[in-house]
């Protein structure tokens, strides 16, 4: 039984989320996702649309996932890989090279897979005009009924 552990905030769930998905499930049998919780996403500087619970349940559901555990902060991959007798860490091109992630080369294998073109939650959100509304000094106010 070949275990896979990727990593991610996977908000707003779209198809570069399931690709990278898909292809690490690929690599191996088993595959466990380490999801940011929302405290995390502070730290990592995020706001994610939907909330750790909300964000799971919809993870839980992609047929390639076998496991979801909390990710809390950038230290615990090591304990996760031994904890959880990870074989591959697989993320997105994005971080390749990263000092989040080369490290664990002398725990297990770590592979990065292209990133998708063309979508991500932040292009979703401005798309959508989701993106934090500006004060915007000139709006006249709506005078209150
Ligand atoms: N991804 C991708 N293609 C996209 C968008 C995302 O392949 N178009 C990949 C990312 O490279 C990452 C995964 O999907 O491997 C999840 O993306 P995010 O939710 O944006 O994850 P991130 O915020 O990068 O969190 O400790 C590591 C962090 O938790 C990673």
């Amino acid at each position: 039984m070949k275990r896979i552990l990727t990593y991610g905030t996977f908000d707003l769930l779209h198809y570069g989320h399931i690709r990278l998905l898909q292809r690490a499930k690929a690599l191996g049998d088993y595959l466990i996702v380490a999801l940011s919780t929302d405290e995390f996403n502070e730290i990592k500087g995020k706001k994610a649309y939907h909330n750790y619970e909300t964000r799971k349940k919809m993870l839980e559901a992609v047929r390639y996932v076998d496991l979801v555990i909390p990710e809390e902060n950038w230290e615990q991959k090591i304990n996760d890989v031994k904890e959880y007798h990870v074989d591959v860490v697989v993320m997105g091109s994005d971080w390749a090279g990263s000092d989040r992630f080369d490290y664990l080369k002398d725990y297990c294998e770590v592979v990065y897979l292209d990133r998708t073109e063309g979508v991500s939650t932040t292009k979703i959100k401005k798309d959508l005009g989701l993106q934090e509304p500006k004060n915007d000094i000139n709006q006249i106010p709506t005078p209150s009924k």
